[in-house]
């Protein structure tokens, strides 16, 4: 069944799912949008809240990032069968989503004054970073390097936040937090995921 995901031509809240596709070596039509030509009426109007990431299979289609990235990963040996092991992984996306939520990506690129611009980056180096970055060191060492004790989706959630992140405000946020910086190393060397990487042109914001 034809596979095609809709989105910027950015990383940012897609890329762990194209991660989680590429991963699971499925064939998929890379969809990307120029953020400068946004809004394209014709893609709006099939989008049923306006927004992307959007993923169709066959004549099925889902939109929310997290939606999409937990529906591939039951595809791909990524998340637990276990109903619990799941619900413990969906309060950590939850708790990555928050995060990423706070850092408010699209008022810092929108913001012109560099003033404010520079209050929003140093909220979120010397606070937000700090406050979730060292619980979720805490959480990867007590479980063997992963969210849920070995490689899993939230895994790749949170990859691919953290590189977004780093990129956008240009940060190493994973500095100082080994466990963290050995994951991000762990994914991003997975097979096919590192062929993908050295493969894709840099994003830009
Ligand atoms: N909670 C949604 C957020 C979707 C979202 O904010 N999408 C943004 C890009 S990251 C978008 O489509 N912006 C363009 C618009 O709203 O017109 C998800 O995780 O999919």
């Amino acid at each position: 069944m034809a596979k095609k995901l809709h989105y910027f031509d950015v990383n940012g809240i897609a890329e762990s799912i194209r991660y989680i596709l590429h991963y699971g070596g499925q064939k998929f039509e890379d969809i990307k949008y120029k953020g400068s030509e946004w809004p394209i009426e014709s893609v709006k109007n099939i989008l049923p809240y306006g927004q992307l990431p959007f993923y169709e299979e066959g004549n099925k289609s889902l939109n929310q990032s997290v939606a999409i990235a937990r529906y591939l990963a039951s595809q791909t040996g990524l998340l637990p069968s276990d109903p619990w092991e799941q619900a413990v992984l969906d309060a950590i996306v939850l708790t990555i989503s928050d995060f990423w939520n706070k850092t408010k990506p699209a008022e810092y690129i929108n913001e012109q004054d560099p003033t404010k611009k520079a209050a929003i980056r140093a909220h979120i180096y010397n606070e937000l970073i700090p406050y979730y970055f060292s619980r979720f060191e805490k959480h990867l060492k007590a479980n063997n390097g992963h969210f849920g004790g070995k490689l899993t989706w939230a895994d790749f959630m949170f990859v691919g936040t953290l590189e977004a992140v780093n990129l956008i405000y240009n940060l190493n946020a994973d500095n100082g937090y080994p466990t963290i910086a050995a994951l991000l190393k762990t994914v991003r060397n997975l097979p096919k995921v590192k062929e993908y990487i050295a493969n894709r042109k840099p994003y830009a914001f």
